[in-house]
């Protein structure tokens, strides 16, 4: 007969996006029970044959390709920073499997006198990644051919809104959403919406009409949308009419101003010295050969320091691409695309970072701005610098792991934990420099911890001994000394043990009393306080189930 302990904790002043931890968490840190220990021997039977049937199976199909699959919906034809973006994600068409360039209606509700599509403008930069394609392959592999990505241009619908999806509504787009969803293929499609959502909430709505509640959510479950700006204004319909979706929505709330969007730290915020038209002429526009002629050198937005760069939807994609610093599962954790936080309805929407003075949702993105510009710099030099020449970026390795994974380490509180970036090279032979720093706020421990000789190769973090139960996240940047000087990333997420505030609450302010039902022997519980040191102000202490129950 199974145990059960119910433990009652009151507290307060925790809002909800800050509550660290779920009873799920709990459930994994007792004992099972016996009924359960059966259970789960009867599951290392049912792994080990699992893994032989994959292991087999490897050994007759090819290696997959495990690059991201993104699909880009863009209103270009108006504002001309999509160009912009699309120009600079040709340099990384290597980095992805693009799926889908989908032109969606132009520009933003009412900016044009005309309901238009324009793919064209796609196809011209696409037809100048052609002429710098091989180019760019001296310098790293995986650049796709013209005619694919050609292939992949789309029209959407050039009318949108609610009044734009339904029967008779399907589009080119729309259509070859569904095609690239339904290929059965291990890895989600990424889909990063540049304007209206139109096209995308008409495959929505298709799959649901087709294959019903079912078949719609066997489709939502292979999909992850990053929407820049809610443009079509369906957001909330799409939500509503298709729940379960794996939504950023990268945008101001409501009644804030627009520009405090994390998007908009592409071009507001941070050096605004690299984001100049003087930058772009001299990196990106003049002696770059023919992608980087086509980089609109003004667009519309005001305020924007220069009218320069803008790239509003840039962030949208970045937050997919792979270079070591986050994980597309986990928009709380924050890279060059932003960050962002799940909010109680299932959505991510924009979270806040403190860089220096400045607290804004904008400086999740203009905090990598150095780095990123960088490395748009010299990708644009691989379009026309010899093989040999043009920087290519480090290869950090953290742990001795090679991989562009996240880590999660185990740690103690008042554990001095050792980490170590040895094995980071560079295919230049360039020198390596290293930048450790803790990123408070990804993490439930929400301080930033000091780490020892931080621009060291090996390190030491003292893990603080208020951290039980808590996340810290350890950020390593690896830069090297090409020019321009380029930085990849690896992250470490310490998993510090010992006691723990657990909770669980459905409540929406996760103020008040909680309960906790444990089923079975329990020896990890402990309810002591908050991880950041607030306001249990009063709790049925437990170091034992027995003493609760
Ligand atoms: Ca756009
Ligand atoms: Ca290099």
């Amino acid at each position: 007969m199974l145990n059960s302990t119910v433990v009652h904790v009151h507290v307060a002043g925790r809002s909800e996006a800050e509550w660290p931890t779920s009873v799920f968490e709990l459930c994994r840190r007792r004992r099972p029970c016996p009924v359960e220990r059966v259970f789960m021997r009867w599951s290392v039977f049912l792994l080990l044959g699992s893994l032989l049937v994959i292991l087999c199976s490897a050994c007759t199909v090819a290696a997959a390709d495990d690059r991201p699959r993104l699909l880009v919906l863009t209103d270009i034809g108006g504002d001309p920073d999509d160009q912009q973006s699309l120009v600079r994600l040709m340099l990384y068409a290597n980095e992805f499997q693009i799926e889908g360039l989908i032109a969606s209606a132009s520009g933003t509700p009412g900016e044009l006198k005309e309901s238009v599509t324009r793919p064209q403008l796609i196809r011209e930069i696409v037809e100048a990644y052609g002429q710098v394609r091989d180019n760019l392959a001296l310098h790293a592999s995986s650049y796709p051919p013209e005619q694919e990505l050609l292939d992949r241009i789309k029209a959407g619908n050039p009318y949108r809104g609610l009044d734009a999806i339904g029967d008779g509504h399907d589009t080119e787009g729309s259509r070859w959403i569904i095609t690239v969803v339904d290929r059965p293929e291990p890895h989600p499609v990424n889909i990063a919406i540049w304007g209206g959502q139109t096209d995308l909430a008409q495959a929505l709505w298709r799959v649901r009409n087709d294959r019903g509640p079912d078949g719609l959510k066997r489709f939502s479950a292979k999909i992850r949308i990053h929407d820049i700006a809610d443009q079509d204004k369906i957001a909330e319909w799409i939500w509503a009419e298709f729940p379960g979706l794996f939504y950023i929505l990268n945008r101001a709330p409501s009644g804030w101003d627009m520009r405090e969007a994390a998007f908009r730290g592409m071009y507001l915020g941070g050096d605004q010295s690299l984001t100049s038209r003087e930058w772009i002429d001299t990196h990106v526009r003049r002696n770059h050969g023919p992608l980087g002629a086509l980089y609109p050198p003004r667009t519309w937005t005001a305020p924007n320091p220069h009218s320069a760069l803008k790239e509003g939807d840039t962030p949208s994609w970045f937050y997919f691409l792979p270079i070591g610093l986050s994980d597309s599962d986990h928009p709380e954790w924050g890279g060059w695309g932003g960050r962002f936080t799940l909010r109680r309805d299932r959505l991510y929407r924009d979270a806040h970072d403190r860089v220096g003075d400045v607290t804004d949702a904008r400086a999740t993105v203009w905090r990598w701005r150095p780095a990123f510009q960088a490395d748009f710099q010299a990708r644009m030099d691989w379009c026309v610098k010899p093989g040999g020449q043009g920087n290519r970026p480090p290869v950090p390795v953290l742990e001795g792991d090679r991989s562009l994974r996240v880590l999660e380490l185990k740690a103690t509180p008042g554990q001095a934990v050792r980490l170590s970036a040895a094995g980071s090279s560079d295919p230049d032979g360039d020198k390596l420099s290293f930048h450790w720093f803790s990123y408070a706020e990804p993490g439930t421990y929400e301080r930033s911890v000091p780490i020892d000789s931080p621009t060291a190769e090996t390190v030491t973090l003292n893990v603080p001994t208020d951290a039980a139960g808590t996340t810290i996240h350890v950020i390593l940047e690896v830069t090297d000394s090409g020019d321009p000087s380029l930085t990849r990333y690896r992250r470490g997420i310490l998993q510090v043990r010992g006691k723990q505030i657990i909770g669980h609450g459905q409540t929406a302010s996760h103020r008040g009393v909680y309960e906790i039902v444990l089923h079975g022997r329990c020896d990890n519980l402990y309810l002591t306080q908050a991880a950041d040191g607030s306001q249990i102000t009063s709790s049925t202490r437990s170091t034992s189930p027995t003493a609760a129950r």
